[in-house]
């Protein structure tokens, strides 16, 4: 199965929820602080409470990279954990010169295999075609991000009277013959999001920001009803992998995902 099959396999399930596993040692349940692997045991433990409702797991490198060599070793420990069929996202937002950016596409696709990648477009074509020259994989680029900073390069008008941001997308859309392609868009961005819907395509939007950063879920889902689109990817990291911080945070993260699915179902019904 290619990336863009499982992705739209579960979108058209009604699962558009990511989990964000940007896992964070002082941030999880005292009672596993003591475990051996005490990452990997809390990532183990929120993918077996959520494997049933994610449409996506993100790995937000980060997190993992903080903590040298064995970081890289609880990501590839991760990615064996989650079944098969659901998308697995490394948030790493690469790009670079082209051959650099090969042995990037080559580290993530072929080394760990996953199915997918954040990019940046900021050094434009050469510096992504790398990774979009894997067919099967998908490659989520930033287009307009969730925080403060978008204000400072995203949002500049250029001369032809469009944003950056538009700009980017509408290249992007240009570039998608393999249709692997997709576009990272704040969910706090709102008002923008309602007003360049209608420049999406056939692009899969990733939209972080719900939870801990103030977007809002049920705005999100209405808006891509508004346009009968299902290509929306919502990624939830803080607000639901540490939602709970007692000895049974895994049952509490089921529930919430599921309530998670509930409104995004009962919107779209
Ligand atoms: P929470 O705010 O905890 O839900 O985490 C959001 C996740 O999405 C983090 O892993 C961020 O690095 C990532 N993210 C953003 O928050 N904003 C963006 O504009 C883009 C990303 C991303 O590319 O994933």
């Amino acid at each position: 199965m290619t990336a863009r099959e499982k992705l739209l396999k579960k979108l058209n399930a009604g699962l558009h929820i990511c989990v964000g596993l940007d896992t964070d040692f002082n941030k999880i349940p005292t009672f596993l602080k003591n475990e051996k692997d005490p990452i990997y045991e809390f990532n183990k433990i929120i993918i077996e409470s959520t494997k049933e409702d994610a449409a996506a797991y993100k790995i937000n490198f980060a997190f993992y990279e903080k903590l040298g060599a064995q970081g890289f070793d609880i990501i590839k420990k991760t990615l064996e954990l989650i079944p098969n069929n659901i998308l697995t996202i490394a948030d790493a937002k690469r790009g670079d010169i082209g051959n650099t950016s090969e042995m990037y596409a080559k580290a993530i696709f072929d080394e760990f295999n996953f199915d997918s990648i954040t990019l940046h477009p900021y050094m434009g074509f050469d510096s992504l075609k790398p990774f979009f020259d894997y067919d099967k994989k998908l490659n989520f680029i930033l287009a307009l991000t969730s925080n403060a900073g978008s204000n400072d390069f995203e949002k500049l008008k250029l001369e032809n009277g469009k944003y950056l941001y538009q700009q980017v997308i509408e290249r992007i859309n240009e570039w998608n013959q393999f249709k692997n392609l997709g576009i990272v868009f704040g969910a706090t961005n709102l008002d923008e999001l309602k007003s360049n819907l209608k420049s999406f395509g056939d692009l899969f939007i990733l939209l972080p920001g719900v939870g801990a950063q103030g977007g809002s879920l049920e705005e999100v889902v209405k808006a891509f009803l508004s346009i009968h689109s299902n290509n929306f990817l919502i990624n939830v990291s803080r607000a639901l992998i540490y939602c709970d911080a007692s000895e049974k945070f895994g049952e509490k993260v089921n529930l919430l995902i599921k309530n998670y699915n509930e409104s995004i179902s009962e919107i779209l019904k």
